[in-house]
């Protein structure tokens, strides 16, 4: 009676499923060492504004004549001259460039928001005994995935990856993979409708054929808790996973073996003091080479511990200050695709790391492509990874919570081995309620059970409050009590009526035992529009802005970092000023063809001096 009387009546959270539930059939998480056929290229699509091709209704739509994911050679069946005829034919249809979203590619589908289909015929060779997969690395935002006319699997969410098994559809030879992608948004999908960031429908990130043995490595994972002990987790699937000796060979350092219990899984603890730290400043991976059962999975690994000691966040032990920028998932360019190719990548993390001289990045509002979030590791930039948990959410339904924990263990999954990888937060400026706070708590208990080495966040709202005659900003949240590391976004002197005069005498409020972070603040600059006395828009406004923004943050006693909004201007279709915006944010530092606006050198200098400090 009494679980009963505690158990909070009407909130989704109350219903969480436990972390093993939520783990994908297959991750494949070493795909990318496996030899894979890489399906990007080009794709014939065909837009489907009122989704007949999936609601086709019987008798009307007479023998499936809208139904693109049919194993149909359309011209053939019109040379036969039948009384039949069709209204599509994939095999025909207008070209697009996969991965890549649809509004860059074509000028009609700029703002287009629904379903669309895709199609890509590839040759195969014939089966080998073993079996055969494709794997996702996203799909905005719905995908319906049908390999030679049959439905193989669904998936919901923009940003993470999904792997269906293929091994009893495909043919040797020729094959039709067709995609319904439907980017619709609604009030219970993650994020809803309402954002500050582009649609970006379509298959936004690589698409692969990967073969494995019968019995093959689905999970491999090596990571350094905070004691300094490397843990790891492998998991086998197939007829032969129990009892399989698995071998784990960090470089030429450290090598461990364990077996494989009942349901495939071999656990590892690894002492191995000789390793070498990764570290921003010296961004060491190692070789790491699991084998089990006949196969095999690399894997380029760093080693660091992070944790919190007070109001510090400490990377080896020593304490750190974040030196970090927003970041949404856009090249450089006007019309960017969502395609980020590690040169896009990398161009952006050059300006972060040797142009603004940080240290940190965060990946906002969602999860990065595995290009980013790899070259991070490789470059020497920490990370924080969100997923879009962001303004608005329908947090007492507990369907929603299950799709926010498993977009969430999605991400964990896939980036676990990325040392770079240090905060995972729960939230984007969510406004406190019961049910919301439930539903947060919810997810970080479930970062928590998943990975238990990494230090969860949330970008949390500030309050401005009279405290004995004082103005003063504060946090008032109960979500603060399930936090390692305190983060608020903060617009004085942007949004509201506060005059950059005032910023820097503005007193903050904030516990002073925990770290606190501030995730976002900015201002629109559009590049090159100046001299124009201290208005709005200007260059010089977001400049000073910084400065007084900055002056202020300097002033909080547990400041540990920063991530202003935002390294570029990026596209948002809210964002309509016909003068300044067009259908951009304009709070980059740099535009959106990466010209940098005056306050990138603000931001520079203080970072060049931050980091003098703390060497
Ligand atoms: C925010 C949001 C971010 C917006 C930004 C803005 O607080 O987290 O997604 O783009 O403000 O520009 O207003």
């Amino acid at each position: 009676l009494l679980a009963v009387l505690l158990c909070p009546i009407g909130s989704a959270a109350a219903s969480a499923p436990a972390a093993d539930d939520l783990r994908p059939r297959f991750l494949l998480t070493g795909a990318q060492s496996r030899d894979s056929q890489d399906l990007s290229g080009q794709w014939t699509y065909s837009k489907d504004l009122y989704r007949t091709g999936l609601t086709d209704i019987n008798g009307w739509v007479a023998k499936s004549r809208m139904q693109r994911y049919r194993d149909l050679d359309v011209a053939a069946e019109e040379a036969r001259a039948t009384t039949d005829f069709y209204e599509f034919d994939m095999d025909r249809g207008p070209l697009v460039a996969i991965p890549g979203a649809w509004n860059a590619a074509v000028p009609e589908m700029r703002y287009y928001d629904g379903l669309v289909w895709f199609q890509r015929r590839f040759k195969a060779p014939a089966p080998d005994g073993g079996r055969a997969f494709l794997r996702f690395e996203a799909v905005n935002y719905k995908a319906y995935v049908y390999l030679n006319g049959k439905e193989i699997g669904r998936h919901e969410g923009g940003f993470t990856p999904f792997v269906l098994e293929v091994t009893d559809v495909l043919r040797g030879g020729d094959n039709r993979l067709t995609v319904g992608v439907d980017s619709t948004h609604d009030a219970q999908s993650i994020p809803t409708f309402i954002t500050d960031w582009d649609l970006y429908g379509g298959i936004t990130r690589p698409v692969r054929l990967i073969r494995t043995p019968a019995t093959f490595i689905d999970d491999a994972m090596l990571t350094m808790q905070a004691d300094g002990r490397i843990v790891g987790e492998v998991r086998l699937q197939g007829d032969k996973a129990a009892g399989q000796a698995v071998t784990v060979a960090i470089g030429a350092v450290a090598t461990a073996t364990a077996k494989t219990d009942a349901g495939g899984r071999a656990v590892f603890d690894i002492a191995a003091p000789r390793l070498e730290r990764w570290s921003p400043d010296s961004p060491k991976l190692y070789d790491v080479r699991f084998t089990a059962a006949g196969d095999t999975v690399r894997d380029r690994i760093g080693f660091r511990t992070i944790a919190v000691k007070g109001n510090q966040i400490l990377l080896n032990g020593k304490p750190i200050f974040l030196r970090g920028i927003s970041l949404h998932e856009e090249e450089f360019g006007p019309n960017p695709a969502r395609n980020m190719t590690e040169q896009a990548s990398r161009a952006l993390f050059t300006e972060i790391k040797h142009g603004l001289q940080g240290n940190y990045v965060r990946l906002s509002h969602y999860p990065h492509s595995e290009t980013t979030v790899r070259l991070a590791d490789e470059m020497g930039l920490l990370v924080w990874s969100e997923i879009p948990v962001y303004w608005t959410v329908d947090w007492e339904n507990p369907a929603v919570l299950r799709k926010a924990l498993a977009m969430q263990a999605e991400t964990i999954y896939r980036d676990r081995n990325r040392a770079a990888v240090v905060l995972w937060s729960v939230g984007n400026e969510t406004p406190v309620s019961p049910a919301r706070t439930a539903f947060h708590g919810a997810m970080a208990d479930n970062v928590r059970a998943i990975d238990p080495t990494r230090l969860v966040s949330a970008a949390l709202l500030v309050e401005r409050s009279k405290e004995n005659g004082e103005d003063v900003t504060v946090i008032k949240d109960p979500l603060v009590d399930k936090l390692d590391v305190l983060a608020v976004n903060t617009y004085a002197g942007w949004y509201g009526n506060d005059t950059l005069d005032a910023l820097p005498a503005l007193k903050w409020r904030v516990p002073a035992d925990r770290p606190l972070i501030l995730s976002e603040f900015g201002a629109d600059a559009l590049a090159g529009y100046r001299n124009d006395g201290m208005k709005k828009f200007t260059e010089e406004y977001q400049a000073q802005y910084y400065r007084q923004t900055l002056a202020m943050a300097d002033r909080i006693p547990t400041l540990r970092g920063l991530s202003p909004w935002i390294l570029k201007d990026f596209r948002s279709p809210r964002r309509e000023h016909p003068v300044f915006q067009n259908g951009w944010n304009r709070k980059g530092l740099v535009s959106e063809t990466g010209v940098r606006k005056e306050a990138f050198g603000v931001l520079t200098d203080y970072y060049r001096n931050r980091a003098k400090s703390t060497a």
